[in-house]
């Protein structure tokens, strides 16, 4: 008998409610052990309050006294209608650890065959496995979980629908037909073409060229995906006393860092997640660059070098109230070598004046982004949203329609995709050639087999560990 599994699904901590989950065989005889007062007539998919009891009352004869945990919502779902296709069990309690640990105890300790924790990941890799969803879908399930924008999300749901996953279908379907193609001529190689190989390949090169276009225009959004799965990493540098935490708190509209007019306040990079305009963003806050013999502060400024050479984007913040010094110019060095085209300048404290010119700017950075701001008091607010404007312009993610475009953002989707081009071109090539149709077919072939690993055919145990690995325990 295969196994059961079980987990608490709700994130750890204190909520209002917290759930419990079961799959597999036993599902049903847990539900009569572990819920007292279980009608014996049980309607799949219809809730039922209860009282979950701790397993050793349960697993005792019927007048033995059970042991109350708490007062319980629970939902049985027959198979193969549920999540994970298996018979399940839902527990809702109260969202407390000890309640919810408690509950899960009785679960384990109810005496059914084969009952154990669940791995993480391991209800979704089961919904996969019963053919409930392919392999790109059920990735999609924790990009929705850790969606942290509308625009991520609505990306995740449309994959998590299916949406890719048919346009995969599509393109080998295609293929499938070149395929067959192929193999014909390798099987009659005079009888087809007999005309001119060279007239019958350019054919067959025309339709793999078509093949190889969508293919490139999925890998196309791949760079875009990463932004709106992980967020545009921006991150804010600039001396000493610029005011980059001040930004970083207005941009986030709360006092999250530390804000003070002692230069070096800020000693490490403090990252937060934020959705501006609906665009994913993460913001750095960084240690103001300059020369310092302070050990903290040095380490500080190391980071800020890091963040910037990992940044998307960089907010270079001067404080304009005096002209450029020394200690920005050191600050421009660093920047330098970006593209200005990914880069916003900030002359701050407008309030005390205007010592520093866009022109002047400009020769250091030649076609950058240049705005004026003040970051105290109500101000603040209008210069974060000058802000959250620029970035929505250079990034243009305002404009991605998620309902309509196919959006790759899985790094192993964009793995297979890249496999795939390359096996196509290296067809294409061999075609053009007149190398032997059967050496062309079979990198078609390969073409063929890693777009089927995107939804997950014959994928091994390797790459499936690998995706699951990474879900959350419970999922
Ligand atoms: N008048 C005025 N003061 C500002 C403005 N922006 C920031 N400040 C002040 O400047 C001081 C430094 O601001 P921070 O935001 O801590 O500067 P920082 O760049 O993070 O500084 P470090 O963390 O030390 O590198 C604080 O006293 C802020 O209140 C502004 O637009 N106008
Ligand atoms: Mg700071």
């Amino acid at each position: 008998m295969s196994d059961t599994i079980a987990a608490i699904s709700t994130a750890p901590g204190e909520a209002g409610i917290g759930i419990v989950r079961v799959s597999g065989p036993g599902s049903e005889d847990i539900m009569r052990k572990v819920m007292a007062n279980c009608p014996a007539e049980i309607e799949p998919r219809h809730m039922y309050l209860g009282s979950a009891i701790s397993s050793s009352a349960g697993m005792a004869d019927a007048n033995a006294k059970a042991e109350p945990i708490d007062k319980a919502l629970f939902v049985y779902m027959k198979s193969p209608a549920s999540y994970t296709g298996e018979d399940m069990l839902e527990i809702q309690a109260h969202g407390g650890t000890a309640s919810l640990k408690s509950i899960l105890r009785a679960v384990l300790e109810s005496g059914i065959a084969n009952i154990r924790m669940a791995e993480p990941g391991e209800f979704t890799k089961l919904a996969f496995l019963n053919g409930k969803m392919d392999l790109s879908q059920a990735e999609a399930v924790i990009d929705i979980i850790k969606a942290k924008s509308d625009l991520s999300l609505g990306i995740a749901e449309a994959q998590h629908s299916g949406r890719l996953s048919d346009k995969v279908r599509e393109i080998r379907e295609a293929l499938l037909d070149i395929l067959a193609e192929m193999a014909v001529d390798i099987d009659y190689p005079d009888e087809d073409y007999e005309i001119d190989s060279e007239g019958a390949n350019s054919e067959l090169v025309g339709k793999l060229r078509w093949v190889m276009a969508d293919v490139d225009e999925l890998l196309d959004t791949a760079s875009i995906g990463r932004i709106a799965r992980d967020g545009v990493r921006v991150v804010i540098a600039g001396k000493p006393n610029a005011g980059k935490s001040s930004l970083m708190n207005a941009l986030l509209g709360e006092g999250r860092v530390i804000v003070t007019d002692v230069p070096g306040t800020t000693r490490d990079t403090v990252e937060e997640s934020a959705s501006l305009g609906g665009v994913p963003i993460v913001l750095v806050d960084t240690a103001g660059i300059r020369e310092t013999g302070d050990k903290v502060e040095k380490i500080g400024v190391e980071r800020t070098t890091q963040a910037i050479a990992g940044a998307d984007m960089v907010l270079l913040v001067l404080d304009g109230s005096r002209e450029l010094d020394d200690e920005d110019s050191k600050v421009l060095e660093y920047v330098e070598h970006m593209s200005t085209d990914h880069m916003l300048v900030v002359i701050n404290k407008e309030d005390l004046g205007n010592s520093i010119s866009e022109e002047t700017v400009r020769e250091k950075l030649p076609g950058v982004r240049v705005i004026r701001t003040s970051l105290v008091g109500s101000a603040a607010t209008d210069a974060a949203i000058k802000v959250s404007e620029t970035i929505g312009e250079i990034f243009e993610l305002g404009s991605i329609n998620t309902s309509e475009m196919n959006i790759v953002t899985n790094e192993r989707h964009v793995q297979m995709l890249r496999n795939a081009e390359m096996n196509l071109d290296e067809a294409i090539s061999m075609l053009q050639n007149g190398e032997p149709m059967e050496v062309a077919e079979l990198s078609a072939h390969y073409a063929y087999d890693s777009l089927g690993k995107i939804i997950g055919e014959d994928v091994g145990d390797e790459i499936l560990n690998t995706v699951f690995s990474k879900f959350c325990l419970g999922k």
